[in-house]
C-alpha cells in the first residue's frame, strides 16, 4: 500500500512552501477529531442555518465522508495561503486574485510531486467548493486552532489565510498531528470576545458558531432574496463579504507576519484592482463593465443584480444627504426591472434623497 511517511510529508511540506502553500499538514480521514465536526455540521444544517446555501444541505453526507467523492480516500493534506489588504467595502480576500484558481494551480503542482513519489495513488484537489470540512481538516492536520470567530487561526499567520486541501488515497503513517482534538477549540482565545462583540449583525449564536443567515458575507454573496431591513442597516458600506470579526482579532496584528511570508505566497489583487470601487458607478453597472470588474476575482460568484442591490443598500447607509451623482444613480435604479434593486434605490432616496 502507498504510504505517506513522516519523511515524505516533510519533503512535501518543503515543496509546498516553495509553491506558496504554507504549513502543509496531513490528517487521516478516520481521525476521531472529525466526529465533533460532523456533529456540528448536522446541528448547523438541522437548524436551517445554511439558509439559501442549498449546496450545503445537498452535500451533507459527502462532507461527512469525503471517500464518497474520491473512492478509497484515506488522508487529507491541507495548507494555508495568506492574503492581505486595507479595509474597504469589498472584503480583502475578494479583492485578491480568485483564490479558487490560484490555490488550485498550486495544489495541482503539489499533486504532481506526490504522484511522482507514490504513482499508484489517486488525488483530488479541494478549494472551498468541494464538500470537505476544510477548517476541521486544517485544525486536525495541525495548522492551527479555531477562533471564536469560527476561522482557523494559524500561529504566526493569523486567520487571514485561505485553505486548500488535497484529498488522497495514500495511508498516513506516523503520529497524529493533533492527538487530542480538544486542543483545536477556542481555548487559545482566553477571555477575549472582541470578534463576537464587533460583529455588526450579531451573527454568532455562541463562540465559534455562526448563524450564516445573519452574516454579512452570506447576505452580500449568497443571499438572493430581499435582505431584512435591520440587517441591511447593520451592513454599513460593505458590498461583498465582511472582515469585521477578523479585523479586531489580536492574532491578525503585527508586522512580523509580512516577514514570515515568502513574497510569492501572497494572494494579491489582479493588476490594477486594489483601488476602492466607485459605488455610484456600480449602482447601475452594465453587464460588460461588471464582467470586467469581477474578472479574475472571487467576486465572480456575485450576480450583477445582487451586487447592485448591495451597492444601493450601502449608499443608503451613508451619512448625510445624497450627492447629485448618488441621487441620480438612485433615481435610475428606482425604475429598474429588478424588484430588489428598485427597493434598495427607493430606500436610498427615502433616507438621503432630500436636497442639500
Ligand atoms: C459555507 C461557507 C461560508 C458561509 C457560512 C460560514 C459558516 N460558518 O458556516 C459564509 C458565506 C457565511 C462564509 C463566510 C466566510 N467565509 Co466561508 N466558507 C464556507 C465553506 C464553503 C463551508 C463552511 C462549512 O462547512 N460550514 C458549516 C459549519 C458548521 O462549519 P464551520 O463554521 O466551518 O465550523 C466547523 C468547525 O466549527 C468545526 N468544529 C466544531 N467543533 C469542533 C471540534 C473539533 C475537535 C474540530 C476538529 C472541529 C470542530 O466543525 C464545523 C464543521 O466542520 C468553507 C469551505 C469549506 N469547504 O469548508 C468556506 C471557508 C470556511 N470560508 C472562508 C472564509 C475566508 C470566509 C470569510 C472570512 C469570507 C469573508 N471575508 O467574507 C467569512 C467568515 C465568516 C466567519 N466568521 O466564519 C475560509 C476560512 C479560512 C479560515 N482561515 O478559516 C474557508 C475555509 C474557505 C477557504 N477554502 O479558505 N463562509
Ligand atoms: S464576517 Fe462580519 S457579519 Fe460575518 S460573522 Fe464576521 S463580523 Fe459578523
Ligand atoms: S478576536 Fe479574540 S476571541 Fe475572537 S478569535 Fe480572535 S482571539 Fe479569539
Amino acid at each position: 500500500m502507498s504510504a505517506l511517511t513522516p519523511a515524505l510529508l516533510e519533503e512535501l511540506a518543503g515543496l509546498a512552501h516553495d509553491e506558496g502553500l504554507l504549513r502543509l499538514g496531513a490528517v487521516r480521514l478516520d481521525h476521531p477529531g472529525f466526529a465533533p465536526a460532523r456533529a456540528r455540521l448536522d446541528e448547523h444544517l438541522d437548524a436551517g442555518h445554511h439558509g439559501e446555501m442549498e449546496f450545503m444541505a445537498r452535500t451533507r453526507e459527502v462532507r461527512k465522508d469525503p471517500a464518497r467523492m474520491l473512492e478509497g480516500a484515506r488522508t487529507v493534506l491541507v495548507a494555508a495561503v495568506p492574503y492581505r489588504g486595507e479595509p474597504g467595502p469589498v472584503a480583502r480576500y475578494a479583492r485578491s486574485a480568485d483564490y479558487h484558481t490560484v490555490i488550485h494551480r498550486r495544489l495541482d503542482r503539489l499533486a504532481e510531486h506526490l504522484h511522482a513519489r507514490l504513482p499508484k495513488i489517486r488525488t483530488l484537489v479541494c478549494v472551498d467548493t468541494k464538500p470537505l470540512l476544510e477548517r476541521a481538516a486544517a485544525a486536525l492536520a495541525g495548522l492551527g486552532f479555531l477562533g471564536k470567530h469560527g476561522c482557523l487561526i494559524v500561529p504566526g499567520l493569523g486567520s487571514t489565510v485561505l485553505l486548500g486541501a488535497l484529498l488522497c488515497t495514500a495511508e498516513l503513517r506516523g503520529p497524529d498531528a493533533v492527538p487530542d482534538p480538544a486542543t483545536v477549540g477556542w481555548d487559545a482565545c482566553g477571555q477575549c470576545t472582541r470578534c463576537l462583540d464587533a460583529c455588526p449583525t450579531a451573527a454568532f449564536v455562541t463562540p465559534g458558531q455562526l448563524d450564516p443567515r445573519r452574516c454579512i458575507s452570506y447576505l452580500t454573496i449568497e443571499h438572493r432574496r430581499a435582505i431584512e431591513p435591520a440587517l441591511a442597516d447593520a451592513m454599513g458600506e460593505r458590498i461583498a463579504g465582511c472582515d469585521a470579526c477578523q479585523e479586531v482579532c489580536p492574532y491578525n496584528g503585527g508586522r512580523e507576519r509580512e516577514a514570515r511570508v515568502p513574497a510569492a505566497a501572497w494572494i494579491e489583487p489582479p493588476p490594477g484592482r486594489d483601488r476602492a470601487p466607485d459605488l455610484v458607478e456600480l449602482a447601475n453597472v452594465a453587464s460588460a463593465r461588471y464582467r470586467s470588474f469581477v474578472k479574475h476575482t472571487a467576486l465572480r460568484r456575485i450576480p450583477r443584480r445582487s451586487m447592485r442591490r448591495n451597492v444601493l443598500l450601502a449608499l443608503g447607509n451613508r451619512e448625510g444627504p445624497a450627492t447629485d451623482a448618488e441621487r441620480e444613480a438612485a433615481r435610475r435604479a428606482a425604475e429598474d426591472e429588478d424588484p430588489q434593486v428598485r427597493a434598495a434605490a427607493r430606500r436610498l432616496l427615502d433616507r438621503r434623497g432630500r436636497s442639500r
